[in-house]
């Protein structure tokens, strides 16, 4: 029987086959990949977190578990992206400048897409003229994300948000935000339009932003 816990354990010890193996058994029992994501693989990566966090694994190990993640979300990736049916637009999303998590912000790329958007990746340690060029070049782009996941580099989304603006972008797109250290109050300090805590309501607020 399909075993979350199993799931995420082997994500927090980076068992990359293990993870494939596990993920491809749950969904042919019928799993729903919203709940191998967010029972099985995040729930490992946030284990994973606080051991980090507490000194008692380091980058290698997380690097390791992070390659695990990413193998079991591709395979879940075009489950969530099936019932995509309309197209709502692009979302032009990156991770700021200095940053290189990407994790959190490609399952935010995915839930959106199976929103029904289009996604313009700009990748990870994205400058905030490269968001600007990006939103420029897409007519099509109705929303910017922009993701952070290190409190050194909130001044990048600051930074960001801020040359969108400047740049009269508003009034073409919305900017939503969000990643581990940002906060409502944040956001709103830097003047984007929407927080997020999660990629689940990453995708709602998306679709909410773009009608
Ligand atoms: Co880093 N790291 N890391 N790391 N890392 C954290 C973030 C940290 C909290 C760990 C800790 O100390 N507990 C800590 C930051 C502390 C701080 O700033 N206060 C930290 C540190 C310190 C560092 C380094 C500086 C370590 C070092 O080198 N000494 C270094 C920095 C490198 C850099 O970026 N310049 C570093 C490096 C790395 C790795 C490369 C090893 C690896 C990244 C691999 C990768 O992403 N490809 C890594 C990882 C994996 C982590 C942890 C363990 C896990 C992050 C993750 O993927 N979480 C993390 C600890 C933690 O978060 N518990 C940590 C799972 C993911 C699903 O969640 O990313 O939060 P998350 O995304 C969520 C939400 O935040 C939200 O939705 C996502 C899904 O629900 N969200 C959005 C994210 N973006 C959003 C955008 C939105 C909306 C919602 O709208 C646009």
């Amino acid at each position: 029987m399909a075993d979350m816990q199993a799931i995420s354990t082997a994500v927090k010890d980076g068992r990359k086959k293990i993870v494939e193996k596990l993920v491809t058994e749950a969904l042919e029992e019928g799993v729903s990949a919203e709940t191998i994501l967010n029972k099985g693989l995040v729930v490992g990566m946030t284990e994973l977190g606080e051991l980090f966090k507490n000194g008692e694994v380091y980058v290698p190990e997380v690097l390791v578990a992070a390659r695990a993640m990413k193998a079991g979300t591709a395979l879940l990736k075009p489950l969530l992206q099936a019932a995509n049916v309309q197209s709502l637009g692009t979302v032009a999303i990156g991770t700021v400048e200095g940053d290189l998590h990407d994790i959190g912000k490609n399952l935010v790329s995915m839930m959106v897409e199976s929103a029904g958007f289009e996604v313009s990746d700009l990748g990870v340690d994205v400058p905030a003229e490269k968001f600007v060029e990006a939103i420029k070049a897409n007519p099509d782009c109705r929303v910017v994300g922009v993701s952070a996941l290190l409190t050194t580099t909130m001044e990048a989304m600051r930074t960001t948000v801020q040359a969108i603006i400047d740049a009269g972008l508003q009034s073409q797109v919305k900017i939503m935000v969000g990643g581990a250290p940002i906060t409502p109050e944040f956001a709103a300090e830097i003047g984007a339009d929407a927080y997020t805590p999660d990629a689940g309501s990453a995708a709602t607020k998306a679709v909410e932003l773009a009608g």
